[in-house]
C-alpha cells in the first residue's frame, strides 16, 4: 500500500502543547522535514524563543538552546561562531524578534552571521494573553488596544521583512504564508533555500511565516485561515525580497 503520510524523524515524538488550529505546528513540521530531508538534523543546533514556542526545544529531533526574550539571535551568533560546521537556526515569534528583540535580528543580520531565522509573525503576543504586538494590523483588538491598534499611538504594524530586506548582510528574506496546502509548499520550499543559504556559507537568511493564534484572535480555526488571507497578506505582502544567486 502506498504510504501516504510519514512522522519526520526532524521532530521528536512528543505531542504538541499549543492551541488546536494553531499553525505553529505546520511551521515546526516544515523545519523539522527540511533538517531531515537536508541530512543535517545531526548538526543542527536551534535556538528556542520566549513566547508559545519557548518549548520548541522539546520539539526539535536536534540540539536545541534557550534563549531570553528576544536574544535568540546573539545566542545563535555565539553557537555559530564556536562551532562554525554546525547548522544554527533560530525559531522565534513577532514579539520575541520584532519587539524586544528587534536590535538583536537587525544586527545579526548586518554583520551576516551565518545562521537561519525561522520567524512567526501572528500579529499578536500569544503566550502573554493578546497583548499588541508591533505586527499587529491597525484596527485588530488586543488586549492593551482594545478599541483596536491606533497608528496616532502606536504607528503602523512593522514590515520585518521589508526593513531587513535593506541590509546587505541579510542574504536571504522571503515572506511565506502557511494558510492553506499550496502556501504550505511554498513556505518549505523558502525555508529550505533559507538553510541552503546557510550551508554555502552565503549569510545570514530569515524567512518571515505568517501564521494564525486562533485563541487571541477570538476565532475559529477556519475563520483564523481566512482572516490571515484577507488581512494580514493584504499588508505583509508574501514573497522573496533578496535571495543570492547560488542559490536560485
Ligand atoms: C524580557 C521579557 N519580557 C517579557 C516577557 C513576557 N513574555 C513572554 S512571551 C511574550 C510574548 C511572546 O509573543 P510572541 O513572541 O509573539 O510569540 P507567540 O506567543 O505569539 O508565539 C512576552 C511578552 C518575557 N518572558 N521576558
Ligand atoms: S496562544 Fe495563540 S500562538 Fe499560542 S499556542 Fe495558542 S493559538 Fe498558538
Amino acid at each position: 500500500m502506498a504510504k501516504v503520510f510519514e512522522r519526520t524523524n526532524g521532530l521528536t515524538t512528543k505531542p504538541f502543547h499549543y492551541c488546536p488550529g494553531c499553525t505553529h505546528g505546520i511551521i515546526h513540521r516544515i523545519v523539522g522535514e527540511v533538517l531531515e530531508e537536508l541530512g543535517v538534523l545531526g548538526k543542527a543546533i536551534g535556538v528556542a524563543p520566549v513566547g508559545c514556542s519557548v518549548f520548541a526545544y522539546d520539539y526539535f529531533n536536534c540540539d536545541m538552546h534557550e534563549a531570553a526574550h528576544g536574544r535568540a539571535p546573539a545566542v545563535a551568533t555565539g553557537i555559530k561562531r564556536v562551532h562554525p560546521d554546525s547548522v544554527v537556526f533560530t525559531y522565534q515569534g513577532d514579539g520575541d524578534l520584532a519587539s524586544i528583540g528587534t536590535a538583536e535580528i537587525v544586527h545579526a543580520a548586518h554583520r551576516g552571521e551565518k545562521i537561519t531565522t525561522i520567524f512567526v509573525n501572528n500579529a499578536i503576543y500569544g503566550m502573554t494573553g493578546g497583548q499588541m504586538a508591533p505586527t499587529t494590523l491597525i484596527g485588530q483588538k488586543a488586549t492593551t488596544a482594545p478599541y483596536g491598534r491606533d497608528e496616532d499611538h502606536a504607528g503602523k504594524p512593522l514590515k520585518v521583512a521589508e526593513m531587513l530586506s535593506t541590509i546587505d548582510g541579510a542574504k536571504f528574506v522571503e515572506r511565506v504564508s502557511v494558510h492553506n496546502p499550496a502556501n504550505i509548499r511554498k513556505a518549505k520550499k523558502a525555508i529550505k533555500k533559507a538553510f541552503e543559504v546557510q550551508l554555502s556559507g552565503e549569510g545570514f537568511g530569515i524567512v518571515e511565516v505568517l501564521s494564525t493564534c486562533p485563541t487571541n484572535w477570538g476565532k475559529t480555526p477556519t475563520e483564523s485561515l481566512k482572516w490571515l488571507e484577507e488581512n494580514m497578506i493584504p499588508y505583509y505582502p508574501l514573497g522573496n525580497f533578496r535571495t543570492p544567486e547560488e542559490v536560485e
